[in-house]
């Protein structure tokens, strides 16, 4: 009745921003992503009928947060008439700060509460679960790059080319570690009900995910850095043309894109993409990731850099 995963964030390459069904949390939009292998969550679920309500702990202290999410995520892994759940949180990085904290966590919670439930599910209905959840945990279920595709009712993902088939280096540059100040839920739906460029936003993104499926497949990572860096700036515009706007940068998030600029004019294979928060995530050919480390170390407004490889599928750590 207990089981412990781990899951990694992943940073998506083409990015996913609008549902087109919110019920079921169907993404209106393919992506493309990459999982991270040095930033990790834990999440043990112990099912236990001597409880009353589901417990949550994020590294050793009570947090009853994402306590609502993870509870609906066991109902629809476990069941409605499950029994109460233990659940115990590690994580290695900021939570909620758009470095994807949701996807690890949902993906690694779908893996344990399967195992706990004594239910061996294939990796597509653990993504499809995942999904439903939050829709980039989808993705963490597996390893290396991997497109979620936008197709009839269920959320499908595929692994596009291995982790070690193309290593890729991410240097995380941290410009603010608290919460951000809307959950990119709302914020989708903002852009979706407002944004003038959203209709635009979906009809094109068949043509990005095509240009980076290619960029991968022949691992041209000049076409890659293109497509995405305007797939990343797109999505942004569609959030800042939306009423309210969505406005996750802050001035380091800029000065960022700067030092990424001038790394690109000195010849250097890099290039940026921001999520639903202020940190700036730098894609780069191992051999520069030190250049890279360096620059934004040394941005202002940068308060940590973290350097990673690619990462593995979600994994279980202990079933008991
Ligand atoms: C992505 N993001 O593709 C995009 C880019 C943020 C910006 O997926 O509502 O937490 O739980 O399905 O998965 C963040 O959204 O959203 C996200 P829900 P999720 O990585």
């Amino acid at each position: 009745m207990r089981a412990t995963a781990i899951a990694q964030p992943n940073i998506a390459l083409i990015k996913y921003w609008g549902k087109r069904d919110l019920e079921r949390n169907l993404p209106a939009v393919g992506s493309i992503s990459i999982t991270l292998r040095d930033l990790y969550t834990e999440m043990c679920v112990e099912l236990d009928e001597g409880l009353s309500a589901d417990r949550l702990t994020v590294n050793g202290a009570v947090d009853d947060a994402l306590l609502p999410r993870l509870s609906a995520c066991l109902d629809l892994v476990v069941g409605r008439s499950r029994p109460c759940a233990r659940i115990v949180s590690r994580c290695n990085f900021p939570i909620g700060a758009g470095l994807a904290s949701s996807a690890s966590a949902f993906a690694a919670t779908t893996l344990a509460a399967a195992h706990a439930a004594g239910k061996s599910l294939s990796i597509e209905a653990l993504a499809g679960l995942a999904g439903q959840s939050s829709g980039s945990a989808a993705r963490s279920l597996y390893g290396g790059f991997a497109e979620l595709e936008n197709r009839g009712d269920a959320i499908a993902v595929r692994a596009l080319c291995g982790r070690d088939e193309w290593p890729l280096s991410v240097v995380v540059a941290i410009t603010e570690t608290g919460p951000k100040a809307i959950g990119s839920t709302e914020a989708m739906e903002i852009s979706r009900k407002t944004s003038p460029f959203y209709s635009n936003w979906v009809e094109r993104q068949k043509d990005d995910l095509g240009t980076a499926r290619e960029a991968i497949l022949k691992r041209d990572f000049e076409q890659l850095a293109t497509i995405a860096e305007h797939n990343c700036l797109k999505m942004h515009s569609v959030m800042w043309a939306s009423r309210p706007p969505t406005v996750y940068w802050n001035s380091a998030t800029l000065r960022c894109l700067e030092s990424v600029r001038e790394l690109q004019g000195a010849g250097l294979g890099v290039f940026f993409t921001i999520d639903a928060g202020p940190q700036v995530k730098a894609v780069c050919l191992p051999e520069y990731a030190d250049d890279v480390r360096a620059a934004l170390s040394a941005t202002e407004g940068v308060d940590d850099v973290m350097v990673t490889g690619l990462g593995d599928a979600a994994r279980l750590t202990d079933v008991a």
